[in-house]
């Protein structure tokens, strides 16, 4: 195959927003994420079809019209295999990452060496009670009995089954798992076990090396999403529906404006409750502000924004998703930008020595270049929240004479879990079962992940998708970035019920509650699939029997391979958007796109415009519906 010349074109913010801080910041002389992205064109159509190989020294090899194999003998079916193992090694170690990181907090409140209460004593007794831990010791013993067990489990062995999928898995997914060799074991050692079968010349089985990447997405799922959200929800509070502002117009310039960035909200809890104190709002008044706020960005911001209701009138703001980071900078009003693991363009130290923003890395895999370091721990959470704080005042004063920030208000409503929809729903999933058999709820549809520039994109796919799903009765859980571009294009606040179909909108509208939900962040996406799961339980089905279906309409980075994994690996048909870099080869393509399904009842599409995305969305629904009995209504868009 010939290097393919790929995807120019004009590539802007969707949102008027965003547009508004984008000229801004190109008036200001700051190139941004689109003039890099322009710059890249034509990029690599080895690369985009997967048939690169940067391995060993004989190569890079491509596969081309003369040389159907690198110069070891890999075909392009290896090479495209090989590569996605990588990048699902990668996301899933990513993700168990942040699990291990709650879970040594978990278990330091546990020694009494933390800076940090247990927010939800009701969770931490069901979740312990869960593997085996005695629910009546006491909530200390509990935390590090249940934080000590999550690092066992992500530390264990690959050749022992993961006690965690034991446990939450249903029965009937488990069964399949075991049929097909694919029960995990310890996540980091599966991960060590895929970078060995991805050495040169070791293992030469696409086949084997796209089940291992099934493996990794069920490990990533439980030991990696699971643990994240089950324990972050123990220490800071479980989610619940609030309404609060979202997009770059949140800042206010009378206050002192700290930015907690990332994904990881530990320490952003402490910085809330510094910020709120006494002693810091009189320290932020002697410096000429008003007071002292704090706004969260990415997923960080999405998981504050799940219980801003315990942080009143300090928490100001989800202000925006990844490809809008600079933009937030260029608003002159960020004092410090606090920020942990992952999504920190290499440029924001660029736009944050422009904007007068003091920038301060917090956990110890992130560097920037000439970015001071204030590295979290458990026990020194609440010493360094308070000189980010004392940071944050210092840079108030240095703001630029001129600071722009758009006038554009918005709101959002966020905060939903499995938790918080059954008692939305008034004690138990039975009334979402009820709306899906009567037709009042089409089908599920998770709508979740990054955002991307690419093929124009900049969230209008998330928008233009999640709209179509809607209008056709189809109610739309968003996690992520997705998230984020869903509340900026007003979807996620209950009157956006009038943009559903009329039954959506009905059930909407008598709830409360929004056509498009908020899970939160990328890593919540395990709290969608545990609503799925309560779902099929209460049904005594399997997931893959259920009108529920998945989209990552601008998928990005590696935590989105090892997601699509989980999502596979768990009987969810999932659409993708841009095509993942696998279409260099057809065994992976078919295998990706239909043999799976035969194996796990789960797949992936690719599809690049929103309406005919949800018009084959809605079909797969369709056919669920109809193989579970349930009466199929065609023509019920508005
Ligand atoms: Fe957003 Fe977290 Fe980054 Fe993706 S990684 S671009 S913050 S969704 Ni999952």
């Amino acid at each position: 195959m010939d290097c393919l010349s790929c995807h120019s074109g004009e590539q802007k913010p969707h949102d008027e927003v965003t547009r508004f801080m984008y000229k801004q910041a190109r008036q200001d002389g700051m190139e941004t994420i689109y003039e890099r992205f322009a710059k890249q064109q034509p990029q690599c159509g080895f690369g985009t079809l997967g048939i690169c190989c940067t391995l060993c020294t004989d190569g890079p090899c491509q596969i081309t019209r003369k040389a159907s194999r690198g110069v070891c003998g890999a075909d392009a079916d290896l090479m495209v295999a090989r590569n996605l193992l990588l990048k699902c090694a990668q996301g899933t170690v990513a993700n168990v990452y942040h699990a291990r990181n709650v879970a040594l907090t978990l278990k330091a409140v546990g020694e009494g060496k933390a800076d940090y209460d247990i927010a939800d004593e009701a969770k931490l007794k069901r979740i312990a009670g869960l593997f085996g831990i005695d629910g009546k010791a006491s909530s200390k013993k509990l935390a590090y009995e249940l934080g000590s067990f999550f690092i066992q489990q992500i530390n264990s062995n690959d050749y022992e089954p993961l006690k965690l999928t034991e446990t939450l898995a249903l029965p009937k997914r488990l069964e399949v798992w075991r049929k097909l060799d694919i029960l995990p074991g310890g996540p980091n050692s599966e991960a060590a076990t895929a970078l060995s079968k991805c050495m040169t010349n070791v293992n030469n089985d696409p086949v084997d090396l796209l089940l291992h990447c099934l493996r990794l997405g069920i490990a990533n799922e439980y030991a990696g999403l699971y643990g994240i959200t089950s324990i972050q929800e123990i220490l800071t509070g479980t989610a619940s529906p609030n309404i609060g502002e979202v997009n770059i117009g949140v800042f206010d310039p009378a206050t002192v404006n700290i930015l907690a960035h990332g994904h990881q909200p530990l320490l952003a809890i402490k910085i809330l409750e510094v910020a709120a104190s006494k002693e810091y709002i009189e320290k932020a008044k002697k410096a000429g502000a008003s007071g002292i706020k704090v706004y969260g960005s990415l997923c960080e911001g999405q998981q504050i924004f799940n219980i801003a209701k315990k942080y009143k009138g300090v928490f100001a703001g989800q202000v925006g998703n990844w490809i809008q980071q600079e933009f937030i900078l260029a608003t002159g009003v960020v004092d410090v930008m606090a920020f942990d693991y992952n999504c920190v363009m290499p440029t924001m130290a660029d736009f944050a020595a422009k904007y007068h923003t003091k920038m301060i890395s917090t956990d110890r895999v992130i560097r920037q270049r000439g970015v001071e370091r204030m590295e979290y721990a458990p026990d020194r959470a609440l010493v360094i929240a308070r000189d980010i704080a004392d940071k944050a005042i210092e840079y108030f004063g240095k703001r630029p004479a001129k600071t722009h920030i758009p006038s554009t208000k918005t709101q959002a409503m966020a905060g939903f879990t499995t938790e918080s929809v059954v008692s939305a729903l008034g004690g138990s999933v039975q009334p979402l079962i009820d709306a899906i058999v009567s037709g009042s709820i089409k089908g599920v549809a998770a709508v979740v992940g990054c955002t991307t520039v690419r093929e124009s994109q900049s969230g209008r796919n998330i928008k233009a998708l999640s709209e179509e799903l809607i209008k056709r009765n189809i109610l739309v859980i968003g996690a992520g970035c997705c998230s984020s571009t869903m509340q900026n294009s007003h979807l996620m606040l209950p009157e956006s019920a009038k943009k559903a179909g009329k039954k959506l909108a009905g059930v909407c509208e008598s709830l409360g509650i929004p056509p498009c939900l908020s899970y939160g962040s990328c890593t919540d996406i395990g709290k969608i699939i545990d609503t799925v799961v309560a779902i099929a339980r209460t049904l005594n089905v399997d997931i893959p029997a259920l009108p529920v279906i998945a989209s990552a309409p601008e998928y990005m980075e590696q935590k989105a391979v090892a997601d699509a994994f989980s999502a596979v690996a768990l009987g969810i048909t999932l659409h993708l958007a841009p095509a993942p870099p696998v279409l260099g080869s057809k065994l992976v393509t078919e295998v990706l796109t239909e043999t799976v399904e035969g194996l796990t009842g789960g797949k992936v599409f690719v599809d690049l415009d929103p309406v005919s995305t949800a018009d084959k969305m809605e079909e797969v629904i369709n056919k669920k519906r109809e193989a579970m009995g349930l009466k199929i209504d065609k023509a019920s868009k508005k």
